[in-house]
């Protein structure tokens, strides 16, 4: 079953968004096989954000991803790393739109709430980066049975 990275930023872990957010993709239907309350070290953050080391904003991204607690994620299901991209809408709220979590909650490209994998490849990378010491759990397939 495809699976994908999701994670509740420093301001949506804040201003208690987890649970709003949880919930969206809980109703639907995908499955939550892995979750963590954690810090993120500077270290762990460079090399989730490493495509964008080059960028002038990578040094702010870095400091707010490390700023707070953050929520991550493996959720599993057809399609979901796509499916969860068009959930969380675009990258800067100002575009996304209203009915997406982004749409929705976010106000500025800075702090946008959530972060999910972009690809197979990507998803792959961080679920092995956030995921590698705990794991993701498994579920009895009778489980997908009311949603397949
Ligand atoms: P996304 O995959 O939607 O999270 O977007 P990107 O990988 O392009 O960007 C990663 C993060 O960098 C965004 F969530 C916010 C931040 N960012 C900026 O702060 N400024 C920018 O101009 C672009 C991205």
């Amino acid at each position: 079953m495809e699976k994908t990275f999701l994670m509740v930023k420093p301001d949506g872990v804040q201003r208690n968004l987890i649970g709003e957010i949880v919930s969206r993709f809980e109703r639907k239907g995908f499955q939550l096989v892995g979750a963590k309350l954690m810090n993120i070290q500077s270290e762990l953050a460079e090399e989730h954000y490493g495509e964008h080391k080059e960028r002038p904003f990578f040094g702010e991204l870095v400091d707010f991803i490390t700023s707070g607690p953050v929520f991550a994620m493996v959720w599993q299901g057809e399609n979901v790393i796509a499916t969860a991209r068009q959930m969380m809408g675009a990258t800067n709220p100002k575009d996304a739109a209203p009915g997406t979590i982004r749409g929705d909650f976010g106000l500025t490209v800075g702090k946008n709430v959530i972060h999910g994998s972009d690809s197979p490849a990507s998803a792959e990378r961080e679920i092995g980066l956030f995921f590698k010491d705990s794991g993701v759990v498994e579920y009895n397939k009778l489980v997908n049975e009311w949603i397949y």
